[in-house]
């Protein structure tokens, strides 16, 4: 039966299988993974013969893990400077499927995938879930965006795989999404972090209590999210919540997820992915347990090999606990989506940690950059509870300027609003008015 008590339970028994593989296995299947795909890749992109040769290096000097500091790292610019579809590894006809990530500026990033890409991106994702408390037999209601999102897609696989039922509402509709928790009683739902709490308040405008629904698991990811946000949705579903990550150049959902039994940060599954830290100024990798960008090579992918990818990432390396593979800390920020402000650098989630302490705020806001005269400004939107006087909104607005002040270091303004659009899928934190110049 699936209960509570099964998420912990193998943590008694015997624990075999790759999830627990030990170090020296672990090494010794990355070294030659690693082997593969160095070749694989400059073999057959011709992207990676070209810059791999103006290094001067070649897939023979690959000999240990360390060794892979000597390869180029790849960026998102050399992915889009080869768009659509010059970085892929296979010809047309070995392709099963093509994603695209939701294009930020410009084109978007065109990603491909055979169908043994496909098999194992679900066996992973069903792994992810069933880590985060899933297990056969539950109803999974998938609310990540389907089509060239990897998040639908991706998700609704894994679950099948797992031997769980799919549900897939896709993104938006919120009043249906709710009618359909309510009448298909889904054991556990997958989402962004801030479209779950757009559910929230929908089930409670709807005279629903969220804590009275049959879900008992979520695993939320696509977007940052906090501790708070994280302490928010589980007291308010009476659910577990657990982060997933992945980003559609590595693969898509399910190349890190966090343990449910244990709550402390994403299982990296190092068997198909090699994580590596780099500190962002001088690109050097920095030792486990140090602040750097992530950095990941796939170790198994055919049509879409990836060598030493730049995610932006900001997190670090931390040992195995409830599984022997690495974890990587929740990500709070890209080190691309960093504000500075007169000098002071800073991130969406700061704010959100703030909002969040104000019981008269909404965790959904939009932080803005305007240029106003010679000086950058910025303004947080923020969305007020429901019901709050106008007295208290004031007060909400005027104590927030003083908490990032004081807390930040920054003079920003406060506007508190009935309503904040931060789209439907990930939320859109950063909306930069400023001049290009
Ligand atoms: O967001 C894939 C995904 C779908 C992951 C569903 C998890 C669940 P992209 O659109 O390519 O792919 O965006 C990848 O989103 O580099 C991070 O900056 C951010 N991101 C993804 N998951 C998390 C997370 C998908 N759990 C980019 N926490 C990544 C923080 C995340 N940021």
């Amino acid at each position: 039966m699936n209960s509570r008590f099964d998420i912990v339970s193998h943590h008694h028994g015997p624990e075999t299988g790759i999830e627990f593989a030990s170090r020296d296995e672990i090494t010794a299947l990355q070294t030659a993974r690693m082997k593969n795909t160095l070749r694989h890749a400059y073999v057959n992109v011709p992207h990676y013969r070209r810059v791999f040769d103006d290094m001067g290096v070649h897939p023979d000097d690959f000999k240990e893990l360390a060794d892979i500091a000597k390869f180029p790292f790849t960026e998102k610019k050399d992915l889009r400077a080869e768009y659509p579809f010059g970085m892929f590894a296979v010809n047309h006809q070995h392709l099963a499927r093509i994603h695209a990530s939701s294009g930020t500026t410009g084109l978007p990033t065109v990603v491909g995938y055979t169908r043994c890409d496909i098999e194992t991106w679900a066996d992973l994702v069903a792994r992810s879930l069933r880590a985060g408390g899933i297990r056969a037999g539950d109803k999974v209601q998938v609310t990540f965006g389907y089509g060239l999102f990897t998040g639908g897609l991706g998700a609704h696989y894994g679950v099948e795989k797992l031997g769980a039922t799919a549900i897939p509402t896709s993104g938006g509709m919120t009043e249906r999404q709710v009618q359909i928790i309510r009448d298909f009683k889904p054991d556990a739902i997958l989402g962004t972090p801030s479209y779950m709490l757009t559910l929230v308040d929908r089930m409670r405008r709807e005279g629903m209590d969220p804590r009275d629904t049959s879900i008992r698991i979520g695993i939320f990811g696509a977007e940052p999210w906090t501790e708070g946000m994280r302490r928010e949705l589980e007291t308010s579903l009476g659910i577990d919540a657990t982060d997933i990550y992945g980003l559609s150049e590595i693969m898509g959902p399910g190349v890190a997820q966090e343990c449910v039994e244990t709550k402390d940060g994403l299982t990296i599954w190092e068997d198909h992915f090699y994580p590596e830290i780099v500190d962002p100024e001088t690109m050097q990798p920095v030792p486990d347990g140090e602040y750097g960008e992530l950095v990941i090579t796939p170790l198994t992918k055919e049509a879409f090999p990836v060598i030493r990818y730049r995610t932006h990432d900001m997190t670090r390396l931390l040992p195995g606990t409830a599984r022997s593979m690495r974890r990587i800390e929740r990500i709070h920020n890209r080190n691309d989506d960093m504000i500075i402000l007169r000098g002071v650098n800073c991130f969406p989630s700061q704010f959100e940690e703030l909002i969040l302490e104000d019981t008269t705020l909404r965790p959904r806001f939009q932080c803005v950059l305007d240029r106003k005269g010679r000086m950058d400004a910025l303004t947080l939107k923020v969305e007020a509870a429901h019901g709050t006087s106008s007295s208290q909104r004031a007060d909400a607005q005027a104590n927030l300027v003083k908490q990032i002040k004081n807390r930040i270091g920054i003079s920003v303004g406060v506007e508190v609003l009935d309503a904040v659009d931060c789209g439907e899928g990930k939320a859109k934190r950063l909306v930069d008015n400023r001049p290009r110049d």
